[in-house]
C-alpha cells in the first residue's frame, strides 16, 4: 500500500519490523517470518528460488528451451541429506569407537562433509578480486540504432543484466575504500546472446599494449617477499613502474585524484575505455567510446574518511549497493556514446582513438545517451553469481566489434583463458549466471564439469548425421558477421605507433580541469602516496613526471616530501580544460542518501520522529543513534545505531537533536573518563563529540536543534560554520540541511591554496 518504495522497504536496513515486508525486493510480496529465538523443531521446506536461483536452461535439438529447475537439484526437502539424497539424521558427530574414541574410518558422512568443505574455494581473479554484483534491467533508448544493429539497443529493447563492481588490486577479503581503480562490468543477457562491457570507473588505462599487464599488475600487487601492503599503491614497486612507463601518468594522476576514492558503487561513471566499433545494418560503422553516467552524480569520499572506513567497515562499498537496492532506492546509470567517425587513421580531433590513455573531451564529442540501467535486484548466493560471473571482452553482438588497440586485442585472449584456471574449464559457460538467455546450440563438447546431456552424433559441420544441424546463419538471420576492415600495408614489427608517444598533454588537461578542491586532494594523494615510498630516487623520479604535468603540482608535493622541485623537461602543452571533467559545482539528487540522527532519552523525541518520516519521505535512508539500542520515549522510537556502533564515515549528514550527555550510558562515560580530552566540554557524550568533529572535517552537512549547539561547542564546530544548520525544531533543521547535500559536501569547508 505504501507508494515509495525507500519507506516500504527501508526496514530493511532499518531494523524496523515491517507491514507487509517486501521479499527479494519484491514489493507488497510478503517476506518470510523473523526468525524465532528458540531453535526450530518442525521439518519445513526451503524458501521457494528465487529468479536468479533457477538453473541453466536446456536446449532440446530444435531449440526448444526447457528450465531444469537448480534450486531443486541443490536445495530441496525438508530433511538434511547427504549429497546422494540419504537422509541423516545427525549431522554435529562424527562416528567414533565410544563417545571417547577415535573416530572410524568408515564414517562416510563426515568424508564427504570434510571432502567438499577443503575444496570450497576457487583461486580468486588475479585482479578486481574484491568485487560486489547486482541484477538489472537495461532499458534501451533507441538513439543508437542508426549506428549499430545491435538488437538490443533498437528502440524500448529491456535487457536483463547482471553488473559486477570491484576494485583491481586487493584480494578478495581486501577493504572497499582503498585508493584504486574500480571495475564496472555489466553483462547483457540479450537475445542475440551476451554481450559484456567490461569497463572502469576511469576512462584511460596505464598501459597501451597488453604485454605490459602482467608487469604492471605485479608492480601494483603487494611486494612478493613480505605480501605487503594489501590494495595499496602507495609503495615502492608501483611507483617504480609508473614512473618508467611514463603512458602511466594519465591513469594515475586519475586515481591520485578523487576518482580514486568513490563515495559508493552507485555514484561513479564508468567506461568501456577502448575505442569500439559500432556497425548498423547498412553495414557502416562508426567508432565509439561508452560511458556510464550515473543518475547521483559522481561523488567520492575523502581521504581520512576512506582510512577509517578500511577499518571500520571494510565493506562499506558492497554493503551500501546491497541496502540501497533492498531499500528500493534502485541505483541508475545512462549508458552513453561518445561516436567518431571510423576514419582509416582513427584519429579525432589530433587525438589517437586507438591509444587507451586518451580521453576525448566530451566538450569535443559529447556522450550521447543510449539507454538506462537499472540495479533492482540483489544477488542471493554470492558464490554462485558475483563469484562465479565471467565477463570477457569478447563477448560481443551483432552490430558492437573491437578495434585495433592493442590493449583490447591482448584482452581478448586474456579473458577467456583466466576462467579456465579461476572455474575449472571451459564450461564456465552453463553456470548459470554465465548463461546467456538464448538458445545455444555450439557443437562444444564434454571437458570438466560438463552439465549438458548432448544429443546427436555429429557435433562437426557440415554433417549428414544429424541432418546438418546445426545450420550456420547469414547477417539476415543475426548472425556475428566480421566487419571486413581494411589494414594498412604493413610489416610485422614489435612496435607501436608514434601518436602514442605524447604522455603528459592529456594528463596536463586533467590537471587544469580540476577545481581548487581537487587539485589539493590530488596534492595530498601524491605526497600521501610518494611519501610511503622508502626509495629517494623512486620519489624523485616521479617529481620529475609531475613537473611535465604541472610545476603547481610538482612543487606542493615536492614541498611535502621535503625534496626539490625539479624543472619539466617536456615542453607544457596548452591543452584547453575539459569541466566535465570536474565532480565539483553541480546539483544532484540526495536520493538513497544516509542521514544520522543523534537523539538521547531526553531529546526532543516527537521531533526526532518527524525528522525520520521526512527524510524517507525524500528518498533518503535515516538511521537513529541513541545511546542504547533499547527503544526511547514512550513512543518506543526504534534507534538503529548505538553510540558504539554507530561511526561519522556512514552518514552523508548528520543531525542532532539536543546534546546527549555523559553517563547516558556505562560505555560513555568510561570512554569520558578514559579519554578526557574528548569530552572537552564535559557534559557531552566523547562518542558524539568524535561524530560531530569528523562530520564536519569531511565536510559533510550537520544540523542541530533543541539544544544540540552545546554538542557543536564540545566538538570545536562553530555554529555559524558553512554547511551548519542551528534550527528550531528537526523538520525544519532538515529542509535546511537537505538544500546543502546537492552538492555532496560542504566544499566552502575545505582550504585551497592552488
Ligand atoms: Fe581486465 C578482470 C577491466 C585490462 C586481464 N578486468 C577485469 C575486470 C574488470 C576489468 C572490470 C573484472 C571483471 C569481473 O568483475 O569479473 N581490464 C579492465 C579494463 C582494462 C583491463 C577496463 C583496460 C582498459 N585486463 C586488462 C588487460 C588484461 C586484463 C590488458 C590482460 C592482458 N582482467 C584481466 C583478467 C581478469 C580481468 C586476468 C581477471 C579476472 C577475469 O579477468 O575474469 O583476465
Amino acid at each position: 500500500t505504501e507508494s515509495n518504495p525507500l519507506k516500504r522497504a527501508a526496514h530493511k536496513i532499518t531494523g524496523e519490523p515491517a507491514a507487509t515486508g517486501p521479499q527479494d525486493g519484491v514489493p507488497g510480496k510478503p517476506g518470510p517470518e523473523s526468525p524465532s529465538v528458540a531453535e526450530p523443531t518442525e521439518p519445513r521446506e526451503p524458501l521457494p528460488p528465487k529468479a536468479d536461483q533457477r538453473g541453466p536452461a536446456t536446449v532440446s535439438p530444435t531449440g526448444q528451451v526447457t528450465g531444469v529447475d537448480q534450486a531443486k537439484v541443490a536445495q530441496g526437502g525438508a530433511y538434511l541429506t547427504t549429497a546422494q539424497g540419504v537422509r541423516l539424521h545427525d549431522t554435529d558427530h562424527s562416528l567414533k569407537a565410544g563417545p571417547r574414541g577415535p573416530v572410524l574410518l568408515q564414517d562416510h558422512h563426515l568424508r564427504e562433509k570434510i571432502m567438499q568443505f577443503d575444496h570450497e574455494r576457487i583461486p580468486e581473479r588475479v585482479v578486481h578480486a574484491r568485487g560486489a554484483g547486482a541484477h538489472g534491467v537495461f532499458q534501451s533508448y533507441g538513439t543508437a540504432s542508426t549506428v549499430t544493429k545491435a538488437a538490443f539497443l533498437a528502440e524500448d529493447v529491456e535487457t536483463e543484466v547482471f553488473v559486477r563492481f570491484s576494485t583491481v588490486l586487493g584480494s578478495r577479503g581486501s577493504s572497499d575504500t582503498v585508493r584504486d581503480t574500480r571495475g564496472f562490468a555489466t553483462k547483457f543477457y540479450t537475445t542475440e546472446g551476451v554481450f559484456d562491457l567490461v569497463g572502469n570507473n576511469i576512462p584511460v588505462f596505464f598501459i597501451q599494449d597488453a604485454i605490459k599487464f602482467p608487469d604492471v599488475i605485479h608492480a601494483g600487487k603487494p611486494h612478493p617477499d613480505r605480501e605487503i601492503p594489501q590494495a595499496q599503491s602507495a609503495h615502492d614497486t608501483f611507483w617504480d613502474f609508473v614512473s618508467l612507463h611514463t603512458e602511466a601518468t594519465h591513469h594515475t594522476l586519475w586515481n591520485m585524484s578523487d576518482r580514486g576514492i568513490p563515495r559508493s558503487y552507485r555514484m561513479m561513471e564508468g567506461f568501456g575505455v577502448h575505442t569500439f566499433r559500432l556497425v548498423n545494418a547498412a553495414g557502416e560503422t562508426t567508432l565509439v567510446k561508452f560511458h556510464w553516467k550515473p543518475k547521483l552524480g559522481v561523488h567520492s569520499l575523502v581521504w581520512e574518511e576512506a582510512q577509517i572506513i578500511n577499518g571500520v567497515d571494510p565493506d562499506f562499498h558492497r554493503r551500501d549497493l546491497f541496502d540501497a537496492i533492498e531499500s528500493g532506492a534502485y541505483p541508475q546509470w545512462e549508458l552513453g556514446i561518445q561516436t567518431f567517425p571510423d576514419t582509416p587513421d582513427q584519429m579525432f580531433e589530433g587525438i589517437d582513438l586507438l591509444d587507451p590513455t586518451n580521453i576525448v573531451p566530451e566538450e569535443l564529442a559529447p556522450v550521447q545517451p543510449i539507454g538506462l540501467l537499472t540495479l533492482n535486484r540483489n544477488t542471493s548466493n554470492f558464490f554462485a553469481e558475483t563469484e562465479q560471473v565471467a565477463f570477457h571482452v569478447g563477448h560481443l553482438v551483432p552490430g558492437i566489434d573491437v578495434t585495433d588497440d592493442p590493449l583490447l586485442q591482448g584482452r581478448l585472449f586474456s579473458y577467456l583463458d583466466t576462467q579456465l584456471t579461476r572455474l575449472g574449464g571451459p564450461n564456465f559457460n552453463q553456470l548459470p549466471i554465465n548463461r546467456t538467455h538464448v538458445p545455444v546450440n555450439d557443437m562444444q563438447r564434454d571437458g570438466y564439469h560438463q552439465t549438458a546431456v548432448h544429443r546427436g552424433v555429429a557435433p562437426y559441420k557440415p554433417n549428414s548425421l544429424d541432418g546438418g544441424c546445426p545450420f550456420a546463419a547469414g547477417a539476415d538471420a543475426g548472425a556475428f558477421v566480421d566487419v571486413p576492415v581494411q589494414l594498412p600495408e604493413s610489416v610485422k614489427v614489435r612496435a607501436q605507433s608514434e601518436t602514442f608517444d605524447d604522455h603528459f598533454s592529456q594528463p596536463r588537461r586533467f590537471w587544469l580541469s580540476m577545481s581548487p578542491i581537487e587539485r589539493e586532494h590530488i596534492i595530498a594523494a601524491y605526497t600521501f602516496e610518494l611519501g610511503k615510498c622508502y626509495e629517494q630516487a623512486i620519489k624523485e623520479r616521479n617529481l620529475q613526471i609531475l613537473a611535465n604535468i604541472d610545476p603547481v603540482l610538482c612543487s606542493k608535493v615536492a614541498e611535502g616530501l621535503g625534496l626539490p622541485a625539479p624543472e619539466p623537461t617536456v615542453p607544457l602543452v596548452d591543452v584547453q580544460p575539459s569541466p566535465a571533467l570536474s565532480q565539483v559545482g553541480e546539483v544532484w539528487p540526495a536520493d538513497g542518501r544516509m542521514i544520522g540522527i543523534v537523539a538521547a532519552p531526553d531529546a526532543d523525541l516527537e521531533g526526532v520522529a518527524a525528522v525520520r518520516e521526512a527524510v524517507l519521505g525524500a528518498g533518503m535512508v535515516p538511521l537513529v543513534i541513541a545511546p542504547t539500542g533499547g527503544p526511547l520515549g514512550s513512543g518506543g522510537l526504534k534507534p538503529q545505531r548505538t553510540f558504539t556502533t554507530a561511526r561519522s564515515t556512514e552518514f552523508d549528514a548528520v543531525l542532532v537533536a539536543g546534546a546527549p550527555a555523559v553517563g547516558n550510558d556505562a560505555y560513555g562515560a568510561r570512554d569520558a573518563k578514559a579519554n578526557p580530552t574528548a569530552g572537552q566540554s564535559g557534559p557531552v557524550d566523547p562518542r558524539v563529540v568524535l561524530l560531530l568533529a569528523e562530520a564536519f572535517r569531511h565536510g559533510k552537512a550537520i544540523g542541530v536543534w533543541g539544544g544540540g549547539d552545546a554538542a557543536l561547542s564540545a566538538a570545536g564546530v562553530p555554529a555559524d560554520a558553512p554547511g551548519v544548520v542551528v534550527g528550531t525544531s528537526g523538520p525544519s533543521t532538515l529542509e535546511k540541511l537537505s538544500r546543502l547535500m546537492g552538492s555532496h559536501r560542504v566544499w566552502e569547508r575545505f582550504p585551497t591554496t592552488v
